[in-house]
């Protein structure tokens, strides 16, 4: 018997050892100057263990979940940082061990754990009627109070929702305040049922669709539209006999085709048309942006064609090829008057590494758009392995803007020590144009182990950081983030 140790964990190492504290830090050194006007408040949501996992192979993605956030005012920053008080997180406290085991598994959890909600809240914070939310896919959204980050528990939203589990990436139309989500596995593991949702600015539910999935996959993102909902399916995808043989929930079938379903926003269940593509358009994690234009629906995103999680094996025993993690930014044409069940792809943007993290002006959600900001490894970019330690993979170290009109991309990096994370852009004002404003990242330093968190105007990338606001500790590692202006997200917002 002795106390915690994460020995036996080969993940929990340098930047991605678990942080184990949480911290209060006001008035946070600065760096350059923070831009006039920059009010408001950037969370992330983070994944850090508070105890060493049950198998020493589990994922990332299995761990506690901590928001932090940086409050900017005036030129200051206060910074904070907390661990989800999720359910999980509440018994293994008491515990004082893992209870849980591998991802979403239950048969492999302790078995004083087996009806206690596996959910960590580790992927993306959201600002939604006056609720911080942390979300996790498997599981009901995780609300807390936007300015302690006091987590004030699961949330049904007053018993309208009554999916398993709640998507990681909803979608908040700009032209209502609406949340747009769905639920996939949504009646329990394995179960086909998707259920999506339609909720006001004020929470109430206006809109829900039940419809099943050609097959049980992971389905990690989604699109909105004016006047579409778009859900595309992956080769991500689990059966019962994985989970009764007690094996990691996914397997990545190199064989199974993409499929996608489109949603009039204005229809029912009868209305869902499927499309059916190929298995090299079968990994979709993330969307850029999407827009109906006539009777066609045009869908933005980095596609890759093969597996892009090491922890979720492949299905035919190969090992994990990382080149395939190298997703090219597509267009993606459905044709809503055509009987055809395929739909047009482009290439916009090719050869790209590493992460699929990409964002936009949140303003421009559903709209024709130009500018999108996604997290790269850039190879171009040296890293000083002098200073910085001799990793033995490449760091994400760029932030690539897209021009989705010219085709031209302008790159920011901090520094040749530095590992960024997803960006977020910041507009100026209220009413500025799209993509006039600021990219938010967090820098993680390896020469010094210290992360910082990094500003820079957005119309000019290739300038660098404007301003830096350091730390003077490591932070956790980071999902996904969210900007909330003091205003209020679209307060004063009038599109063009
Ligand atoms: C993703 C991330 C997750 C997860 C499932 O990037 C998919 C995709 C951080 O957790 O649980
Ligand atoms: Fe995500």
């Amino acid at each position: 018997m002795g106390g915690v140790s994460f020995k036996d964990d080969p993940t929990a190492k340098g930047f991605f050892a678990p942080l184990r504290f949480e911290a209060t830090l006001i008035d946070c050194e600065v760096e350059g100057d923070i831009p006039a006007g920059l009010n408001g408040s950037f969370y992330r949501s983070c994944i850090d263990r508070r105890y060493p996992p049950r198998f020493p192979d589990d994922t990332p993605y299995n761990s506690d979940g901590a928001v932090d956030l940086f409050r900017f005012t005036n030129g200051h920053v206060d910074f904070r940082s907390r661990y989800i008080q999720t359910p999980r997180l509440k018994a293994e406290t008491a515990a004082r061990r893992a209870l849980f085991g591998r991802y979403r598994n239950r048969g492999t959890y302790d078995p004083s754990a087996r009806d206690i909600s596996p959910n960590t809240g580790n992927t993306t914070p959201i600002i939604h009627h006056g609720r911080l939310f942390s979300f996790k896919e498997d599981s009901p959204p995780m609300a807390m109070d936007p300015d302690t980050l006091e987590t004030i528990g699961e949330w049904d939203f007053h018993g309208q929702m009554r999916a398993k589990t709640f998507t990681a990436h909803p979608k908040i139309d700009p032209n209502t305040g609406d949340m747009i989500a769905f639920s996939y596995e949504a009646k329990g593991d394995v179960s086909p049922d998707l259920a999506v949702f339609v909720f006001d600015k004020h929470g109430k539910l206006k809109r829900e669709w039940w419809i099943k999935a050609p097959v049980v996959s992971m389905m990690h993102d989604m699109a909105i539209t004016d006047r579409h909902i778009i859900l595309p399916t992956t080769g991500m995808v689990t059966n019962q006999e994985r989970l009764d043989a007690g094996l990691i929930h996914w397997t990545y079938d190199s064989s199974v085709p993409c499929h996608v379903a489109i949603i009039p926003r204005d229809g029912d269940d009868k209305d869902v048309r499927w499309f059916h593509g190929t298995p090299e358009q079968a990994m979709l994690v993330h969307t850029t942006n999407a827009r109906t234009e006539g009777n066609k629906v045009i869908l933005d995103a980095p596609v890759a064609s093969n597996n892009f999680h090491p922890f979720f094996p492949n299905a035919d025993g190969s090992a994990f090829d990382v080149s395939g993690v190298s997703p090219n930014i597509r267009r993606w044409t459905f044709d809503l008057d055509s009987k055809d069940t395929g739909w047009k792809e482009e290439v916009l943007f090719g050869g790209l590494r590493g992460t699929s993290m990409v964002r936009m002006d949140d303003r421009y959600l559903t709209r024709p758009f130009r500018w999108s900001y996604m997290l790269v490894v850039d190879p171009t970019l040296p890293f000083d392995r002098e200073r910085g330690g001799k990793l033995s993979v490449r760091v994400a170290n760029s932030i690539f803007r897209f021009d989705h009109h010219t085709g031209a991309i302008d790159r920011l990096s901090a520094g040749n020590t530095h590992s960024l994370s997803e960006p977020q852009f910041v507009p100026a004002r209220p009413d500025a144009p799209e993509g006039e404003g600021y990219i938010l990242t967090v820098a993680n330093d390896y020469s010094e182990m210290r992360s910082e968190l990094v500003i820079a105007d957005a119309m000019r990338l290739g300038d660098g950081p404007i301003a830096r606001v350091k730390l003077p500790f490591r932070l956790h590692t980071q999902v996904h983030g969210w900007w909330e202006p003091q205003e209020g997200f679209l307060t004063g917002f009038r599109p063009r």
